[in-house]
């Protein structure tokens, strides 16, 4: 029986914080679904397990879609981080039901695979040049053929949006938050003219450094007004970037009308969005090349579908957001879909620490640059509950953007 006996919220936090929803049929069937909200993971975990976990006893886990919309349009409330991460936990613990029980990878339920592997980019950053060529090296040396290159700004005090200012294939980039047991945000120091002088100089000694074939990402963490923006997305322009990520505040999607009228540089967003409505204007007036949104902030695998179908619609490819704060589980989840979906553009890959790796067992394989989520059926996430209970919840925070006068800027 399909029947849903019992669902669990189990926090861990080997090296970070994760979220891990558990969903048990009558037959002994498990499910897992991601539901880590970076920095506000308590907030899911109990609208899990108040709100959401006593609706689910008793129902068919085979009406993924019914459920998806009993949870969506029956809270009245809609959309949100905290409802869309709760509602992604158990549609891609469903999911994985699904395929269990149908004895297939996940990705056969989404119409099979469309590709080998799905192409991913790496994490490299330093605070000078060298720091960031050496990071940009042991990238490639793990196998990387992409790679998201972020660099320190004369002056400032650390490389915005990344916690760990060096990594190596060891020791791999953290997105900032990581667990830590301060109990208040870091504070960085932003300079946007300082950045919009440095970052092109930056790239272009990549570029100079390991050739034009390479494809180099930038993130530019909603900091830039709509002219700063064009100014950089220009600028950029003879480095040839796969995209430039996250311009503009996100609040505001017609902000990049102006930035396309005056850049041709790729364009990417969504990490911070969770509904595929939030995309209307952008997908629509084709203001973005490529839709980050991550399966565990956006309503899991049954509405990061729907988003990719729609954004297929206008030629828009996807790039899902992969850092560390999506666990195994949402990673797995990304890879079924690259896997199967036509629309897909590239994979944004960071590698889980070990100790996260001892918790979350997976079957995917990353091989040549490609990622691939192997062959076991559902998701082939395996959580192994004793080592779980062996990292308890620490609090950490993202860091937040101050100016010079002390102002707080978008991080
Ligand atoms: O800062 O996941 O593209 N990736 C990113 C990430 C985000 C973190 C926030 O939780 O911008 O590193
Ligand atoms: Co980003």
């Amino acid at each position: 029986m399909t029947i849903i006996k019992s669902a669990e919220v189990i926090v861990t936090s080997p090296g970070r914080n994760f979220v891990t929803l558990q969903i048990t049929t009558e037959d002994g069937t498990t499910g897992l679904g991601d539901a880590t909200l970076n920095g506000r993971e308590l907030a899911v975990a109990v609208y899990l397990a108040d709100h959401v976990i006593p609706l689910l006893k008793g129902r068919d886990a085979m009406n993924i879609e019914d459920t998806w919309q009993y949870l969506y349009r029956g809270a009245y409330w809609r959309r949100g981080p905290v409802t869309m991460a709760a509602i992604a936990a158990v549609d891609m613990a469903l999911w994985d039901i699904k395929a269990k029980v149908a004895e297939l990878p996940m990705y056969q339920l989404l119409g099979g695979q469309s590709r080998t592997g799905a192409l991913a980019y790496g994490h490299a950053s330093g605070r000078d040049t060298e720091e960031l060529h050496d990071s940009i090296r042991a990238n490639l040396e793990a196998g990387f053929k992409a790679i998201r290159v972020q660099s320190g700004i004369p002056g400032a005090d650390s490389v915005y949006g990344v916690h760990s200012n060096a990594p190596t294939a060891d020791a791999p980039a953290t997105p900032a938050g990581a667990r830590a047991s301060r109990v208040l945000p870091e504070v960085e120091t932003w300079d946007t003219r300082a950045y919009l002088r440095h970052v092109p100089t930056e790239i272009e000694s990549v570029r100079h450094e390991f050739g034009a074939e390479l494809p180099l990402l930038h993130d530019a963490h909603h900091r830039l007004t709509p002219r700063e923006a064009a100014q950089l997305g220009r600028s950029l322009e003879p480095f040839d970037l796969f995209w430039l990520e996250d311009v503009t505040p996100i609040e505001d999607p017609t902000a990049l009308r102006y930035v396309r009228e005056h850049t041709t540089t790729p364009l990417a967003i969504g990490e911070v969005l969770n509904s595929v409505h939030d995309y209307q204007t952008l997908v629509t007036e084709r203001l973005v090349d490529y839709v980050r949104s991550a399966v565990t902030h956006t309503g899991g695998i049954t509405h990061l579908k729907k988003l990719a179908d729609f954004a297929s619609i206008y030629g828009v490819r996807t790039g899902f957001h992969g850092p560390t704060d999506v666990s195994p589980v949402g990673q797995a989840a990304h890879l079924h879909l690259d896997l199967a979906l036509h629309n897909f553009g590239i994979q944004e890959y960071m590698i889980h620490s070990e100790a996260t790796a001892e918790v979350f067992e997976t079957s995917f394989r990353f091989e040549d640059g490609l990622l691939h989520p192997g062959e076991r059926i559902g998701l082939g996430v395996e959580i192994d509950r004793e080592a779980a209970r062996r990292h308890a919840y620490e609090p950490g925070y993202l860091p937040v953007a101050r100016l010079h006068d002390g102002s707080v800027h978008d991080w």
